[in-house]
């Protein structure tokens, strides 16, 4: 897939500022500073689409971007950062669960976990939740090029198990900065949205 075309098409905080439901879109979910932003800026080839911050928690909202007018990146407000108020984190969960049980255009999460670390409760948590809603998940790795390339397959073993994730779903390292891992995620994120037609029964 060749993105010849990104733009902000939406920003939500409730279920009434969201786009219509009329073409099928690709959420991303991950911690405060994951590099969500970052990755979106990446696939979509522009540099300041999303807005990078240095300080977590920054973004509050859905943030809706259509690419070459065919499908949504949804930037969803990143959970677990500690500072956040009590109500802040509620309403954090309300949010976002209220995005993935009501977006029927829905045809991917990717979950974004830093290579350098296991992922934490939360992430197990949200995996978990996919995983009971049926809904379809990729794992990236961000930050791959913080660590060296002979740490990358433990990190991504740890990671593996501690979402419990099944041999066939992939991880998909990724870095912002190298710029690598985009065409993998980029063909992923395709086969999600145009998934291959189902084989049709050989006649007897
Ligand atoms: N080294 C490195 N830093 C990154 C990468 N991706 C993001 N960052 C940094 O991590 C911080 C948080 O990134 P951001 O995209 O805003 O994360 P978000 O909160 O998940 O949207 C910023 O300082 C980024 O520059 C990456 O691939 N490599
Ligand atoms: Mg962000």
């Amino acid at each position: 897939m060749i993105v010849k075309k990104a733009e902000l098409a939406a920003i939500a905080v409730r279920a009434d500022g969201y786009p219509p439901d009329d073409m099928p879109e690709v959420a991303f979910a991950g911690r405060s500073n994951v590099g969500k932003s970052s990755l979106l800026n990446l696939l979509t080839g522009r540099k300041r689409l999303a807005k990078v911050s240095g300080s977590p928690g920054k973004t509050r909202t859905i943030n809706f971007y259509v690419v070459n007018d065919a499908f949504r990146i949804v930037d969803l407000p990143g959970y677990g950062y500690a500072k956040l108020s009590r109500s802040v984190s509620e309403n954090w969960g309300d949010m976002v669960e209220t995005y993935l049980k009501r977006r029927k255009g829905l045809a991917l999460v990717v979950l974004l976990a830093d290579i350098r670390h296991k992922p934490s409760a939360q992430d197990a948590q949200l995996r978990e939740w996919l995983r009971y809603r049926g809904l379809n998940m990729l794992v990236a790795a961000t930050k791959a090029d913080k660590i060296s390339h002979r740490a990358v397959a433990a990190q991504l073993s740890l990671i593996r198990e501690t979402l419990a994730l099944s041999r066939e779903e992939r991880i998909v390292p990724v870095s912002a900065l190298k710029r690598t891992g985009v065409e993998e995620l980029l063909a992923a994120i395709e086969g999600a949205l145009y998934p291959p037609e189902s084989e049709p029964c050989a006649a007897e």
